[in-house]
Parts: C-alpha cells; sequence; structure tokens
C-alpha cells in the first residue's frame, strides 16, 4: 500500500476539487485494499468536507459548491458504508437505537456516519432522518422499543430542539427507560450533559460507539 497519509490526503482533495470520479475511486480502493475506513472516513473525505466549509465561510465556494462537495461525500461513504457495516464483531444486538438529525436543521452526513458506526458494533440504528420533530423522535422510540436516542444537530439555531426531546422523555416518564445521546459539531459535552442533562454526548463516531455501549450495559 502507498503512504497511507498521502491516500487520506488525495481523498480529501477529491472533495475539496468536488472530483466526485476520483472519490469514488478512492472509496473502492480502500474497500480493495482492506483499509480501516472509518480512518478513511474520518481522516479523508471529513476533512475535505470540513476544508469545503471553511471554504464556503471565507466566500471561496458558492452553496451550490457545498452543495455538490457533501453530495460527493455522501457519495463515496455509500460505497464504504456496506463494508463498514459487516466490520463490527459482535452479531448480538446490544440494543435497538433511533437515530435522527432534529427538527429544523437538514444536515445528514455526521448522524450517518454515527448510525454506521453503532450498526457495526452491534446496535440495531433506526434512521429517521433530517428534519425530525422531537414528538416522532419519541413516539417512534416506543414503537420501536428502543432503548437509545441519538440525535444530532449542526446547527447553533437548532441545539434548543435537542432539548425538547429530553423534556418529552421526562414528560412521558421515560428518562429512565430510555437513554439519550447528543451530537453534532456545535454540542459540547457542557450543552448535552450539564444544560440538557442527556446521558451521553461524543464528538465522533468512534467515541459515540463507545458511549452507546457504556450506557447500554
Ligand atoms: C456539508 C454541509 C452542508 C450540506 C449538508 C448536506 C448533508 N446531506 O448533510 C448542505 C449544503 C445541504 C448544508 C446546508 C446548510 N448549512 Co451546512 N455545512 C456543511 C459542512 C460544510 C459540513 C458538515 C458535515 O457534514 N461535516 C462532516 C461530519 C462527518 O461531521 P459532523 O456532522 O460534525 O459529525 C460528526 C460529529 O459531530 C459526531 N456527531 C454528529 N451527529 C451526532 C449525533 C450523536 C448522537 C453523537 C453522539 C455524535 C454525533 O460524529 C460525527 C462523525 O464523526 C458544515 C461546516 C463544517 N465545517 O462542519 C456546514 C455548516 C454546519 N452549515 C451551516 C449552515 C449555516 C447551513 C445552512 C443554514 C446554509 C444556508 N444558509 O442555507 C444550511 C442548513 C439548512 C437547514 N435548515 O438545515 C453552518 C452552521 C453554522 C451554525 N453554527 O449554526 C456550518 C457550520 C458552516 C459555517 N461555518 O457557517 N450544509
Amino acid at each position: 500500500m502507498q503512504d497511507l497519509g498521502k491516500f487520506f490526503k488525495d481523498a480529501a482533495e477529491s472533495i475539496v476539487n468536488l472530483d466526485n470520479v476520483k472519490a469514488t475511486e478512492l472509496a473502492q480502493q480502500a474497500i480493495d485494499e482492506d483499509l480501516n475506513l472509518l480512518e478513511v472516513v474520518e481522516k479523508g473525505f471529513g476533512e475535505g468536507i470540513k476544508k469545503v466549509g471553511d471554504l464556503w465561510d471565507e466566500g471561496e465556494f458558492f452553496l451550490p459548491e457545498l452543495m455538490r462537495g457533501a453530495q460527493i461525500m455522501q457519495e463515496a461513504i455509500d460505497i464504504l458504508t456496506p463494508k463498514l457495516r459487516e466490520s463490527g464483531h459482535t452479531r448480538k444486538t446490544r440494543g435497538t437505537v433511533i437515530m435522527a438529525t432534529i427538527e429544523g436543521d437538514i444536515h445528514s452526513i455526521g448522524k450517518t456516519i454515527v448510525g454506521t458506526i453503532l450498526r457495526a458494533n452491534g446496535f440495531e440504528v433506526i434512521d429517521l432522518g433530517v428534519d425530525v420533530k422531537a414528538e416522532k423522535i419519541v413516539d417512534e422510540a416506543i414503537k420501536q422499543n428502543a432503548t437509545l436516542i441519538g440525535v444530532s444537530t449542526l446547527l447553533t439555531t437548532t441545539m434548543v430542539n435537542q432539548k425538547k426531546v429530553l423534556d418529552l422523555l421526562e414528560e412521558k416518564n421515560l428518562r429512565k427507560k430510555i437513554k439519550i445521546m447528543l451530537g453534532g459539531a456545535p454540542v459540547t459535552a457542557k450543552w448535552a450533559l450539564e444544560d440538557c442533562k442527556a446521558d451521553g454526548f461524543a464528538d465522533n463516531a468512534v467515541e459515540a460507539a463507545k458511549v452507546a455501549k457504556n450506557l447500554l450495559k
């Protein structure tokens, strides 16, 4: 295998250059060469999408480019997902987890990665998608007999909606029965654990799986 650092750099650059052919080629190569796919996502493609965000911040990229970058990142992740799922060692389910991006927010990439890694770690994951109301999340958790809810948000303006899920669980007397963890780029441990009083917080997918395992032990 060539230099791993260079591979990650090429993967990041394929997103920044909006080169979908290169990105999908590299995703396939990562599978063929049996690389650590989570590292490929986080140190490679993930760095690329962050750079795209910076370029957007700096006014170098406009919304269509930002959208295209996200779409290419998703295409690469779609290629890696089946293999990422297989990489879990535990086959016995550790419990059912409801994942969603909260109401008002359509960012899906981080939430989807967390869901994929949880699946790889033996959890049954039901992904409700994006822009999901607190009521729907709680209703679905009850219906599916879930023991953990994971709520993602990337916007500071929608963080407050994460708290609605906790308030609802409290209202329905389900706080002990159903655990909840919060995440997403602007979410801090203080917000999740102190302000919302959630059971868990993680700032990346690997950590999220560790937190979930601890919560459902
Ligand atoms: C890609 C992107 C988009 C894409 C999203 C495509 C998609 N399908 O998701 C598009 C172009 C659609 C988009 C739209 C918008 N975006 Co946008 N976007 C981004 C960008 C560049 C990257 C986000 C991303 O995917 N990161 C990669 C993933 C892997 O990281 P992550 O989400 O943080 O997830 C990791 C962790 O946080 C954690 N995690 C995530 N979720 C969870 C959940 C749980 C339970 C746990 C435990 C852990 C966890 O694990 C993940 C994996 O390691 C960021 C900039 C940036 N640098 O982050 C802006 C950014 C998030 N967007 C921003 C904005 C403002 C918007 C828009 C409002 C723009 C507009 N004016 O229309 C709209 C949103 C409209 C809406 N109502 O939602 C701002 C938010 C600012 C703020 N502080 O609120 C950012 C920060 C850009 C900026 N610097 O201004 N965006």
